[in-house]
Protein backbone atom coordinates (compact mmCIF):
# COMPACT_ATOMS: atom_id res chain seq x y z
CA UNK A 1 0.00 0.00 0.00
CA UNK A 2 1.10 3.34 -0.66
CA UNK A 3 0.52 6.27 1.37
CA UNK A 4 2.07 9.29 0.39
CA UNK A 5 3.03 11.03 -2.44
CA UNK A 6 5.47 13.39 -3.07
CA UNK A 7 4.76 16.23 -6.08
CA UNK A 8 6.34 19.68 -7.27
CA UNK A 9 4.11 21.53 -9.46
CA UNK A 10 5.39 23.27 -12.74
CA UNK A 11 6.95 26.36 -12.26
CA UNK A 12 6.73 29.67 -14.21
CA UNK A 13 9.57 28.74 -16.35
CA UNK A 14 8.26 24.97 -16.95
CA UNK A 15 8.31 25.55 -20.75
CA UNK A 16 12.41 26.23 -20.92
CA UNK A 17 12.38 22.45 -19.75
CA UNK A 18 13.89 19.26 -22.12
CA UNK A 19 11.84 18.43 -24.71
CA UNK A 20 12.38 16.25 -28.26
CA UNK A 21 7.75 16.12 -28.38
CA UNK A 22 7.61 19.41 -31.05
CA UNK A 23 4.02 19.46 -30.04
CA UNK A 24 4.31 22.81 -29.26
CA UNK A 25 4.98 25.12 -25.91
CA UNK A 26 2.88 23.92 -22.92
CA UNK A 27 0.06 26.23 -21.44
CA UNK A 28 1.60 26.73 -18.00
CA UNK A 29 -2.13 27.47 -16.44
CA UNK A 30 -3.60 24.06 -18.40
CA UNK A 31 -0.50 22.76 -16.91
CA UNK A 32 -1.22 23.81 -13.35
CA UNK A 33 -4.86 22.57 -13.36
CA UNK A 34 -3.30 19.09 -15.02
CA UNK A 35 -1.22 18.99 -11.84
CA UNK A 36 -4.40 20.06 -9.84
CA UNK A 37 -6.29 16.99 -10.37
CA UNK A 38 -3.37 14.75 -10.96
CA UNK A 39 -3.10 15.39 -7.33
CA UNK A 40 -6.63 14.89 -6.29
CA UNK A 41 -6.42 11.26 -8.07
CA UNK A 42 -3.38 10.38 -5.71
CA UNK A 43 -5.59 11.52 -2.82
CA UNK A 44 -8.49 9.51 -4.56
CA UNK A 45 -6.21 6.20 -4.66
CA UNK A 46 -5.88 6.98 -0.90
CA UNK A 47 -2.35 8.80 -0.58
CA UNK A 48 -1.30 11.53 1.46
CA UNK A 49 -0.06 14.86 -0.85
CA UNK A 50 3.29 16.23 -0.33
CA UNK A 51 3.98 19.26 -2.53
CA UNK A 52 6.92 21.00 -2.61
CA UNK A 53 7.25 24.22 -4.07
CA UNK A 54 8.44 24.95 -7.73
CA UNK A 55 12.14 26.42 -8.26
CA UNK A 56 12.70 28.28 -11.16
CA UNK A 57 16.41 26.74 -11.02
CA UNK A 58 14.85 23.36 -12.41
CA UNK A 59 12.16 23.71 -15.60
CA UNK A 60 11.69 19.99 -15.30
CA UNK A 61 11.71 20.28 -11.33
CA UNK A 62 7.84 18.78 -11.65
CA UNK A 63 8.92 15.66 -13.00
CA UNK A 64 10.05 14.55 -9.58
CA UNK A 65 9.91 10.22 -10.06
CA UNK A 66 12.95 10.91 -11.99
CA UNK A 67 15.15 12.09 -8.71
CA UNK A 68 14.90 9.20 -6.56
CA UNK A 69 13.86 4.92 -6.16
CA UNK A 70 11.68 4.65 -3.68
CA UNK A 71 10.96 0.99 -2.34
CA UNK A 72 9.43 -0.18 1.09
CA UNK A 73 11.58 1.36 3.47
CA UNK A 74 14.45 2.67 1.14
CA UNK A 75 15.22 5.42 -0.74
CA UNK A 76 17.99 5.75 -3.66
CA UNK A 77 18.50 9.13 -4.83
CA UNK A 78 19.50 9.22 -8.28
CA UNK A 79 21.54 11.52 -10.18
CA UNK A 80 19.95 12.37 -13.30
CA UNK A 81 21.42 11.87 -16.51
CA UNK A 82 20.46 15.41 -18.16
CA UNK A 83 23.00 18.23 -16.58
CA UNK A 84 20.54 20.60 -16.48
CA UNK A 85 18.11 18.39 -13.66
CA UNK A 86 21.32 16.77 -11.54
CA UNK A 87 20.86 19.46 -8.81
CA UNK A 88 17.24 18.60 -8.49
CA UNK A 89 17.75 16.54 -6.01
CA UNK A 90 19.13 19.43 -3.56
CA UNK A 91 16.64 19.02 -0.29
CA UNK A 92 15.41 15.77 -1.07
CA UNK A 93 17.50 13.72 1.32
CA UNK A 94 15.87 15.58 4.26
CA UNK A 95 12.40 15.18 3.23
CA UNK A 96 13.30 11.44 2.51
CA UNK A 97 14.56 11.02 6.06
CA UNK A 98 11.56 13.06 7.53
CA UNK A 99 9.77 10.17 5.65
CA UNK A 100 11.46 7.30 8.01
CA UNK A 101 13.60 6.25 4.77
CA UNK A 102 16.92 4.94 4.35
CA UNK A 103 18.74 6.92 2.00
CA UNK A 104 21.04 6.15 -0.28
CA UNK A 105 22.55 7.88 -3.17
CA UNK A 106 23.85 6.90 -6.76
CA UNK A 107 26.75 8.55 -7.17
CA UNK A 108 29.66 9.84 -10.35
CA UNK A 109 30.13 8.90 -12.54
CA UNK A 110 27.07 6.96 -12.56
CA UNK A 111 23.90 8.70 -13.96
CA UNK A 112 20.34 7.33 -13.33
CA UNK A 113 16.88 8.52 -14.11
CA UNK A 114 14.27 7.34 -11.80
CA UNK A 115 11.51 7.21 -15.14
CA UNK A 116 13.76 3.97 -16.33
CA UNK A 117 13.21 2.24 -12.99
CA UNK A 118 10.01 0.02 -13.46
CA UNK A 119 9.65 -2.37 -9.92
CA UNK A 120 7.54 -5.50 -10.71
CA UNK A 121 6.60 -6.97 -7.13
CA UNK A 122 10.78 -8.05 -5.81
CA UNK A 123 12.19 -7.51 -9.29
CA UNK A 124 13.31 -4.52 -10.62
CA UNK A 125 13.90 -3.87 -14.31
CA UNK A 126 16.51 -1.15 -14.67
CA UNK A 127 16.66 0.74 -18.21
CA UNK A 128 19.66 1.69 -19.95
CA UNK A 129 18.98 4.71 -22.06
CA UNK A 130 19.83 8.11 -22.48
CA UNK A 131 20.28 9.10 -18.83
CA UNK A 132 20.79 6.06 -16.85
CA UNK A 133 24.62 5.05 -18.13
CA UNK A 134 25.71 1.15 -17.32
CA UNK A 135 27.54 2.62 -13.62
CA UNK A 136 24.00 4.09 -12.39
CA UNK A 137 22.16 1.08 -13.37
CA UNK A 138 24.88 -1.14 -11.23
CA UNK A 139 25.08 0.77 -8.19
CA UNK A 140 21.13 0.65 -8.19
CA UNK A 141 21.51 -2.68 -8.47
CA UNK A 142 24.06 -3.42 -6.39
CA UNK A 143 21.79 -1.58 -3.67
CA UNK A 144 18.76 -3.38 -4.14
CA UNK A 145 20.76 -6.68 -3.97
CA UNK A 146 21.63 -5.62 -0.97
CA UNK A 147 18.31 -5.02 0.33
CA UNK A 148 16.76 -8.27 -1.29
CA UNK A 149 15.61 -7.18 -4.51
CA UNK A 150 16.52 -8.81 -7.99
CA UNK A 151 16.78 -7.06 -11.03
CA UNK A 152 17.54 -6.95 -14.82
CA UNK A 153 18.89 -4.45 -17.45
CA UNK A 154 16.88 -3.44 -20.65
CA UNK A 155 18.66 -1.45 -22.92
CA UNK A 156 16.88 1.39 -24.93
CA UNK A 157 19.85 3.39 -25.74
CA UNK A 158 18.70 2.74 -29.37
CA UNK A 159 15.20 3.48 -29.02
CA UNK A 160 13.94 6.38 -30.64
CA UNK A 161 10.37 6.21 -29.10
CA UNK A 162 11.56 5.90 -25.77
CA UNK A 163 12.65 8.77 -23.35
CA UNK A 164 12.72 6.38 -20.55
CA UNK A 165 12.26 2.69 -20.07
CA UNK A 166 8.63 3.80 -18.20
CA UNK A 167 7.73 5.95 -21.32
CA UNK A 168 6.73 2.62 -22.99
CA UNK A 169 5.86 -0.17 -19.81
CA UNK A 170 4.63 0.01 -16.68
CA UNK A 171 3.60 -2.77 -14.42
CA UNK A 172 -0.24 -2.92 -13.50
CA UNK A 173 -0.12 -5.26 -10.76
CA UNK A 174 -1.43 -9.09 -10.74
CA UNK A 175 1.52 -10.45 -12.65
CA UNK A 176 0.61 -7.74 -15.60
CA UNK A 177 2.37 -5.56 -17.47
CA UNK A 178 1.96 -2.67 -20.13
CA UNK A 179 4.13 -2.74 -22.56
CA UNK A 180 4.74 -0.95 -25.95
CA UNK A 181 5.39 -3.61 -28.57
CA UNK A 182 8.63 -4.66 -29.24
CA UNK A 183 9.95 -4.24 -25.66
CA UNK A 184 12.01 -7.49 -24.91
CA UNK A 185 11.44 -8.47 -21.16
CA UNK A 186 13.74 -10.33 -19.31
CA UNK A 187 13.16 -14.24 -18.59
CA UNK A 188 12.78 -13.61 -15.11
CA UNK A 189 8.88 -12.11 -16.01
CA UNK A 190 8.25 -15.36 -17.77
CA UNK A 191 4.95 -16.39 -16.27
CA UNK A 192 3.66 -12.45 -16.54
CA UNK A 193 1.18 -11.27 -18.85
CA UNK A 194 2.09 -8.55 -20.97
CA UNK A 195 -0.83 -6.16 -22.41
CA UNK A 196 0.53 -4.49 -25.61
CA UNK A 197 -0.17 -0.73 -26.24
CA UNK A 198 -0.81 -0.10 -29.75
CA UNK A 199 2.18 2.27 -31.39
CA UNK A 200 -0.51 4.85 -31.48
CA UNK A 201 -1.02 4.53 -27.73
CA UNK A 202 2.54 3.98 -26.20
CA UNK A 203 2.37 7.39 -24.63
CA UNK A 204 -0.85 5.35 -22.09
CA UNK A 205 2.03 2.68 -21.28
CA UNK A 206 3.32 4.82 -19.02
CA UNK A 207 0.06 3.90 -16.15
CA UNK A 208 0.56 3.87 -12.79
CA UNK A 209 -0.93 1.47 -10.27
CA UNK A 210 -1.75 2.88 -6.58
CA UNK A 211 -3.01 0.84 -4.23
CA UNK A 212 -6.55 -0.11 -6.04
CA UNK A 213 -6.23 2.51 -8.32
CA UNK A 214 -5.08 2.88 -11.84
CA UNK A 215 -3.98 5.96 -12.97
CA UNK A 216 -3.90 6.52 -17.11
CA UNK A 217 -3.36 9.47 -19.80
CA UNK A 218 -6.69 10.42 -21.10
CA UNK A 219 -7.28 9.89 -24.92
CA UNK A 220 -6.04 6.07 -25.38
CA UNK A 221 -9.80 4.80 -25.51
CA UNK A 222 -8.34 1.30 -26.33
CA UNK A 223 -5.84 0.41 -23.63
CA UNK A 224 -8.11 1.74 -21.10
CA UNK A 225 -11.19 0.11 -22.38
CA UNK A 226 -8.74 -3.03 -21.72
CA UNK A 227 -7.72 -2.21 -18.46
CA UNK A 228 -11.44 -1.54 -17.73
CA UNK A 229 -12.54 -5.13 -18.79
CA UNK A 230 -9.67 -6.80 -16.92
CA UNK A 231 -11.38 -4.87 -13.91
CA UNK A 232 -8.62 -2.08 -13.38
CA UNK A 233 -10.74 1.10 -11.48
CA UNK A 234 -8.72 3.26 -14.17
CA UNK A 235 -8.84 7.20 -13.49
CA UNK A 236 -8.22 8.97 -16.97
CA UNK A 237 -6.00 12.41 -16.67
CA UNK A 238 -5.72 14.70 -19.13
CA UNK A 239 -1.47 15.06 -19.56
CA UNK A 240 -1.38 17.30 -22.75
CA UNK A 241 0.73 19.65 -21.04
CA UNK A 242 3.49 17.65 -19.82
CA UNK A 243 3.48 15.20 -23.05
CA UNK A 244 4.72 18.61 -24.57
CA UNK A 245 7.60 18.06 -22.39
CA UNK A 246 8.34 14.19 -22.77
CA UNK A 247 6.76 13.56 -19.33
CA UNK A 248 4.21 11.06 -18.86
CA UNK A 249 1.92 9.96 -15.70
CA UNK A 250 4.60 8.24 -13.90
CA UNK A 251 7.25 11.02 -13.58
CA UNK A 252 4.66 13.43 -11.55
CA UNK A 253 5.12 11.56 -8.66
CA UNK A 254 7.46 10.14 -6.05
CA UNK A 255 5.12 7.04 -4.44
CA UNK A 256 5.73 5.72 -0.81
C1 LIG B 1 13.21 15.60 -19.30
O1 LIG B 1 13.53 15.56 -20.49
O2 LIG B 1 13.97 15.24 -18.41
C2 LIG B 1 11.84 16.11 -18.94
N1 LIG B 1 11.45 17.13 -19.84
C3 LIG B 1 10.83 14.99 -18.95
C4 LIG B 1 11.11 13.94 -17.92
C5 LIG B 1 10.06 12.89 -17.89
N2 LIG B 1 10.32 11.95 -16.87
C6 LIG B 1 9.91 10.71 -16.90
O3 LIG B 1 9.31 10.26 -17.86
N3 LIG B 1 10.21 9.92 -15.87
Amino acid sequence: MFTRAIVRPPGANFAAGITNAAEGAPDLDKALAQHLDYCDALRRCGVAVHATPPDDRFPDGTFVEDTAVICGNMAVITRPGAPTRQAEIEGLAPLLESFALSVHAITAPGTLDGGDICQVEEHFLIGLSRRTNVDGGSQLASILGRHGYSSSVIDIRDSRALLHLKSGLAYAGDRRLVAMAGLSLPAQLRGYEVLEAAPDEIYAANCVRINDHLLIAAGYPRLRARLDRLGYATIALEMSEFRKMDGGLSCLSLRL
